[in-house]
């Protein structure tokens, strides 16, 4: 088991899932969805209630594109451990829905965070002899580097050589549109902030089914609010955030076809990314209530 009061490394981490598919073997299933630049292994985990139907709707949950954000993986761990260890008290979630979770995207930035460089942001695959890193959350090919992204290798916002040249972001673009017709929320944890941003990214232009993203958005954030009284901010990204073009949220409601897409922004810890290990507990479990809300209104409406 896991008990939140620690940062894992990647390795722990997907040693928990390994676990999970041993002690759990009717209801999950660890798969190796590819390997990052430097080889580690990106671990999907697949939560159902065991009843062997295989063509349920879908949640997709990433965390960890970006390396510093630490309590993103574990927010997304919490919601496992949840799904999985305490499987009684939310069957619910899982009569009609299968979950599939990826809690670390970027494995090679995350684990850089740990041993090098603390506030790095990006992927590791060299770009220049001198800079490393393209920002994943940058490298979709849905109006790819159109607005709020870097041409300049160096920058934290770089949106890399080409719309998916990193093997991360080749990853979630092959899951999510694997999941296309039974995908039908997609959810990606970031840092920090307090919000829940659907799309656009790309534009100020809202789509045409912005009130279901809202109504979505927003019950998440109320679930909160009511609980520990942490207020979340709700909106399209580029109208609460900032215009950034290439995100996978864009990417999965445009080309994926999931009709809930949310970047959910979980809170300031420390200096913003460094939450302290006592905040980790209560960070995960508010999360958890407001990514349950989120998928009850989802379930109730698809
Ligand atoms: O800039 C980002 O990638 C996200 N914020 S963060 O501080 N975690 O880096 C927000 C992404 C919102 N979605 C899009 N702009 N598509
Ligand atoms: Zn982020």
């Amino acid at each position: 088991g896991v008990s939140f009061t620690a940062f894992l490394r990647h390795a722990e981490i997907n040693a928990y899932l390994d676990e999970l598919a041993r002690t759990y073997p009717s209801r999950v299933t660890v798969q190796v969805a590819g390997k990052s630049y430097e080889g580690r292994d990106l671990k999907t985990i697949t939560i159902t209630n065991g009843d062997g139907n295989a063509n349920k709707n879908v949640i997709f949950l990433d965390a960890g594109i970006h390396a510093r954000e630490w309590i993103a993986p574990a927010g997304a761990l919490y919601v496992i451990q949840q799904l999985v260890e305490n499987f009684v008290s939310n069957a619910a979630l899982l009569k009609n829905y299968d979950w599939v979770i990826l809690p670390v995207v970027n494995p090679d930035g995350y684990e850089y965070t740990h041993t090098n460089t603390r506030m790095w942001r990006k992927t590791r695959k060299p770009v220049t002899s001198s800079c490393y890193g393209t920002d994943g959350n940058r490298n979709f090919d849905y109006h790819w580097g159109e607005v709020g992204a870097s041409t300049l290798s160096c920058a934290d916002t770089y949106r890399g050589q080409s719309a998916f040249s990193e093997p991360e972001t080749q990853i979630v673009r092959d899951l999510l549109l694997s999941l296309t017709g039974r995908g039908k929320f997609y959810l990606t944890l970031h840092s920090y902030g307090n919000y829940l941003l659907y799309p656009w990214g790309w534009t100020s232009e809202l789509p045409s089914s912005w009130t279901d993203l809202d109504e979505v958005a927003k019950a998440g954030a109320a679930a909160i609010k009511s609980a520990t009284g942490t207020a979340y901010t709700v909106g399209s990204s580029t109208n609460v955030l900032y215009a950034a073009a290439g995100g996978s949220d864009d990417y999965a409601f445009a080309v994926a076809k999931f009709p809930i897409s949310i970047t959910m922004e979980l809170p300031a810890g420390g200096s913003g990314f460094d939450p302290t290990t006592a905040q980790i507990k209560p960070f995960v479990e508010e999360t958890w209530l407001g990514i349950k809300a989120m998928a009850e209104k989802v379930i109730q409406k698809y």
